[in-house]
């Protein structure tokens, strides 16, 4: 991998000019940084454009533009045997079809690394950096970011692999710290109670969604809520006082049976960006990875990208607003496809959003709902939103358990959408299609029995 990231590293060298053309979620605005910061320090102009997917239209908008050479981060690995007429280096971690194996292309699923947890599509593209410029070991925190993004630290509570080594560049170069802390999302700008009220992975029973509930249990165990009337967030709290709560919160999980495996997860590696202000969502890489996956989503890619490049003061502002609006957006996009109600079947369940959820977050949507008190989480979920123009994107989750038993949503997602015309691909635990309106129905029946074979 080394060897390919100085390969494509002496191709961008040599080129007068670079187009980026990244993804949107936050590993794909961290990707696309990363690539933006290289090409600027080799003191050349770059270019660059985030895109929800590659898809026909971007391809001949490319082709058109004729760029020297156009840099995909985070996207790309299904092109990258087509399109010659496109000079194109890709640093991707999706699954890609047989045939990928170019010598512009870097992706760990070449050269048999897992994609799903190993290394980012921020992660690669940082190889690539780092080849071209010492300093850039700068960046590492944004390749960090963008793996805590991708959910990449769920499996074992910690990155690993490739990633591991990204963050040893974080540490010795003192931009990010890592440390055994509660998982739970929100350690730096959440109150301890709304911390406590959205933890999910694992919920916590008779908590999770419960505010009042939530103050109770606290100050049933001592723990002072508020500073006069401000609310004390987790990093407010002393050692002992996160001690107890961590503790009385196992208790709470094993009485519930929930088992030592899952009741250990509440516990794990959080990322810490020492260069950035403390109580910033900017400290901390999930919540920074939240921050971003705000912007591009909603069309305001130029502030996700500002941020990451280190302009704060007006950007993260819009961010944070953009941020509140998102966390609006996904509380209403919940509730709305639990009204529309989960369908179930045998190996799949789903839920169709129509225009009630829009199609770039109605991902993290079925992920939160898989992961939510409600839904079962023994088979995949599979969310529908419409796109509005005649397509339909399609959204699967799956969790570790279902992969481990042979779950591979990559593979499922891409067959049942190319029987049908349409494009699919990804992980194995989180994958993603787009469909002609009205295939729906056929869509479910080939995915499903795709997937009825994967885990028989
Ligand atoms: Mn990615």
């Amino acid at each position: 991998m080394i060897n390919r990231a100085k390969e494509i590293g002496d191709i961008i060298k040599k080129s007068k000019e670079v187009h980026i053309v990244s993804h949107i979620d936050a590993d794909g605005i961290t990707a696309g940084s990363i690539a933006y910061q290289t090409v600027k320090r080799l003191g050349k102009e770059p270019s660059i454009d985030f895109v929800k997917q590659l898809d026909e239209a971007i391809i001949e908008r490319l082709k058109n533009e004729n760029h020297a050479l156009v840099w995909f981060t985070d996207l790309g690995s299904n092109i990258s045997a087509q399109y010659p007429e496109i000079n194109k280096i890709i640093t991707d971690h999706h699954s890609c079809p047989e045939g990928s194996n170019k010598s512009y292309h870097l992706n760990p699923h070449l050269f048999n690394i897992d994609g799903g947890f190993e290394i980012s599509g921020a992660g690669t593209t940082y190889l690539v950096s780092k080849t071209l410029n010492k300093e850039n070991i700068d960046l590492s925190p944004l390749a960090i970011i963008g793996a805590c993004g991708d959910l990449q630290d769920r499996r074992l509570g910690k990155l690993t692999g490739y990633n591991q080594e990204i963050l040893k560049d974080g540490e010795s170069s003192g931009h990010v710290k890592s440390k055994i802390d509660i998982r739970y999302f929100g350690r730096e700008t959440r109150s301890i109670p709304k911390l406590l009220q959205y933890a999910n992975n694992p919920i916590l029973p008779g908590l999770s969604g419960r505010e009042q509930a939530c103050i109770s249990f606290l100050q049933e165990l001592g723990i002072r809520v508020q500073d006069g009337d401000n609310w004390r967030r987790w990093i407010d709290l002393n050692k002992s006082e996160r001690m107890l709560i961590v503790s009385n919160i196992a208790q709470l999980l094993l009485t519930k049976g929930f088992g030592h495996t899952i009741t250990k997860r509440i516990l794990g590696e959080v990322y810490i960006l020492e260069k950035e202000e403390e109580g910033t969502e900017v400290h901390e890489a999930k919540e920074f990875a939240t921050l971003l996956n705000s912007t591009a989503r909603y069309g305001q890619f130029d502030v996700g990208l500002q941020v990451c490049l280190g302009n704060r003061d007006k950007y993260l502002d819009e961010a944070r607003n953009l941020l509140l609006g998102h966390r609006a957006n996904l509380v209403e996009g919940l509730q709305f496809a639990k009204e529309e109600g989960i369908q179930k079947r045998k190996y799949i369940q789903f839920f169709h959003a129509g225009t009630g959820i829009r199609d770039t977050i109605v991902g993290i949507v079925t992920n939160m709902l898989l992961n939510s008190e409600e839904v079962s989480s023994d088979i995949p979920l599979v969310g529908f939103a419409d796109k509005g123009d005649g397509e339909i994107k399609v959204s699967a989750r799956g969790t570790q358990q279902l992969v481990s038993k042979g779950l591979n949503l990559s593979k499922a997602m891409k067959k049942a959408a190319n029987e049908l015309n349409g494009v699919g691909g990804g992980h194995n635990i989180a994958a993603g299609a787009t469909i002609p309106k009205g295939k729906e129905e056929e869509f479910l029946e080939i995915l499903e029995s795709e997937i009825k074979s994967q885990l028989t």
